[in-house]
């Protein structure tokens, strides 16, 4: 096992690693901007070193400065976490050449698995459901109106080098194909230097179902079921769960041996998650892997009891799997709400500043992940994650009831949270019954203008 490790990220999900590590007896390297210099987790690391100003691009992104204190603090491996630098390839081949183990797959599979045309080729070749679409990319106006005239209207136009919702536009006659096709390739282009776009079928109010994977270096490579992360306003996801409401005993074993079959044909090693959409008529489709620790992962470690952090360094570290997939048990229901530091009453934008009271929620099966204190100022520099708020109990409806009342206990006072958004959803009488999909939020939040335009209620 590793002896020393640092962490190429900030906030909570530092804190989460340095956590997992201490368990292993690893000693932690934390590094930290100076917008950072009074987070929470730099108290509980072995060693700090400041890496830059705030500017993502002048510290947590800066490959030269992270270089430089792995090799100044001696480090034999770097953590990436999830954003910043955890999907880039580079990266990990530059750790790779300086002989310090990147925790998560190995350059090659994040290069691959980030070309979603590319992943959809591999899961074609997997065996596992594709939506209908373009065998490739789409080069010209021309052959995206003759492939958009063979799979048939409504389509998604997708960024090869995108996911996550970035540089997606849908088109639903010939026109709108012609202007999303050109808007699609320059967003594409501008925000990932790559403006190779392909086209998909569009599934309408699909259910985003995603599946939980561990693999290690010999071969084993197992799931941990699904999350259900539907509920999301513009591509950020609010409240995630486990298991999904919307699978049968059935669909769930079709869709985590796809999973498994993905991870395999993709020589894949490490967590990673492999994205699938439902449609309402009950046909899933593989979208996209994802090459990092989710910010969601609690979820399944409360399900499954498994620390899904300590997993990864086992699994860097060179150690095989001690579990197989007949020992992995999945018990109760697990449901985690994104706690923002977001207006919802002013389309939530975010709202840094110092918490001037914190006071958190906990009794019978409350989790709270998060690096927040009274007297904490949340920097304007990054994304507005206050922490992730958890709940594990024997059923939905009881834990439902359950994350009700942590939220209710739960006090932040000082910056505007999401707290209020997840009360009103956790209320409703559709998601109470589990009927709802990928379009719940928007259609909710246009039905209460009065949250979104800031007239309170
Ligand atoms: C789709 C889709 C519908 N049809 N593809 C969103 C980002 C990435 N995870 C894949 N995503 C989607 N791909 C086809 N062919 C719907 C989504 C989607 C989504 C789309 C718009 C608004 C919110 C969404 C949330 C999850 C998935």
């Amino acid at each position: 096992m590793f002896r020393r490790v640092l962490i190429a990220n900030r906030g909570e999900i530092a804190q989460r690693v340095i956590r997992a590590c201490r368990e292993l007896g690893i000693e932690t390297v934390a590094v930290y901007s100076t917008a950072d210099a009074d987070a929470l987790y730099l108290r509980e690391a072995d060693q700090t070193i400041c890496i830059g100003p705030p500017p993502g691009k002048h510290s947590y992104l800066s490959i030269p400065s992270i270089i430089a204190a792995a090799e100044v603090a001696d480090v034999e491996a770097i953590h990436p976490g999830y954003g910043f630098l955890s999907e880039n390839d580079h990266f990990a081949e530059v750790c790779r050449s300086c002989k310090i183990h990147f925790i998560g797959p190995e350059p090659e599979t994040i290069a691959l698995l980030g070309d979603k045309v590319a992943a959809r080729e591999l899961a074609k070749r997997a065996g596992v459901p594709v939506v209908p679409g373009s065998d490739g990319p789409v080069e010209d106006e021309a052959r995206a109106l003759s492939v958009a005239a063979k799979i048939g209207y409504p389509i998604m136009i997708k960024a090869a080098a995108g996911g996550g919702g970035r540089g997606m536009r849908i088109a639903r006659n010939e026109p709108s194909l012609v202007t999303g096709f050109h808007a699609a390739r320059a967003e594409a282009q501008n925000a990932f230097g790559d403006g190779t776009v392909y086209l998909e079928k569009l599934v309408e109010n699909p259910r985003h179902v995603e599946v939980q994977i561990l693999a290690d270096k010999y071969g084993t490579v197992l799931h941990l079921a699904e999350r259900d992360c539907s509920i999301q306003r513009r591509h950020q996801k609010l409240i995630e769960e486990s298991p999904s409401a919307a699978l049968t005993p059935q669909l769930r074993q079709q869709i985590c041996d796809a999973a498994v079959r993905v991870a395999r044909e993709a020589n894949y090693h490490n967590a990673g998650t492999v994205e699938f959409l439902l449609s309402r008529t009950g046909e899933f489709y593989f979208i996209e892997v994802n090459c990092r620790i989710q910010v969601e992962h609690p979820v399944t470690e409360l399900v499954t009891g498994i620390d899904l952090v300590q997993q990864q360094l086992r699994i860097a570290a060179g150690e095989p799997l001690q579990l197989k997939q007949s020992d992995i048990e999945f018990r109760g229901h697990a449901i985690e709400c994104r706690i923002n530091a977001e207006d919802p009453e002013k389309d939530f934008q975010p709202s840094p500043g110092r918490i001037d009271l914190y006071v958190p929620p906990g009794g019978p099966g409350v989790r709270l992940d998060s690096h927040a204190y009274s007297g904490y100022r949340i920097p304007p520099n990054y994304d507005s994650m206050i922490g992730k708020l958890l709940v594990h109990r024997p059923d939905r409806s009881t834990a439902i009831r359950t994350m009700l009342r942590a939220l209710d206990e739960f006090v932040i006072q000082g910056p505007k949270t999401t707290i209020p958004i997840h009360r009103q959803v956790l209320s409703h009488s559709d998601f109470r019954a589990g009927d709802h999909d990928t379009g719940f939020v928007e259609r909710y939040l246009s039905q209460h203008p009065r949250i979104a335009q800031g007239k309170g209620g």
